[in-house]
């Protein structure tokens, strides 16, 4: 019965190898291993990155003219937010010049002034609002360059410029050019 033997005993084996301690051990230590070497793996990292605006889930933005205009719109350091204070409209489903779907923008506005990097010259930036949704609350910006306190309504950025709109819930702010500033302040 030699053979019997052999089989009994090479079964015994394989069930002893599958479910003994020092087995169990090496399965551990493969999942740590394997878990500790996911964040290598080449997964897409927006927000994350160099160049990126900062802020979780937004990928970087051009304002379409990178030469005359340069910079990242979703980004609080793009020159024309030199004066803002609100949330941006480029992490909000909309642009630097243009409303997220569902809103409308405010007519009335806060101007600032701001030096385009490119060209060396001031622009004067209008700062519309966008009114009619609950505010986005991403990529808020607090950037105050000539901002004087309220008494003065206009040099004032903390204003919600949706008053007078059909609804005066603000949502985010975008920053339209107007001109070249020709005069020195
Ligand atoms: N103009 C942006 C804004 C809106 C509401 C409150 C403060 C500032």
């Amino acid at each position: 019965m030699y053979w019997l033997d052999k089989i009994t005993e090479k079964f015994s084996r394989r069930v002893a190898k599958s479910s003994s301690r020092r087995n169990l051990l090496r399965k551990i230590g493969l999942a740590m291993a394997g878990g500790a070497s996911l964040p290598l793996l080449p997964v897409a990292r927006a927000a994350g990155g160099e160049g990126g605006s900062g802020y979780h889930g937004v990928a970087p933005q051009t304002s379409g003219n990178p030469v005359a205009d340069p910079g990242d719109p979703a980004s609080c350091d793009y020159w024309r937010y030199c004066a803002i204070d609100g949330f941006l409209c480029s992490c909000c489903g909309g642009t630097h010049v243009s409303c997220p779907p569902g809103t409308e923008m405010s007519p009335m506005t806060w101007i600032g002034t701001c030096k385009n990097p490119a060209d060396g010259l001031n622009y004067i930036v209008s700062y519309n609002d966008c009114c009619g949704k609950t505010s986005c609350s991403r990529c808020l910006c607090n950037n105050n360059l000539g901002d004087i306190p309220p008494y003065r309504a206009f040099s004032n950025n903390d204003i919600n410029w949706c008053v007078g709109m059909d609804s005066t819930i603000y949502h985010c702010t975008t920053s339209i050019i107007l001109g070249i500033a020709t005069e020195k302040s």
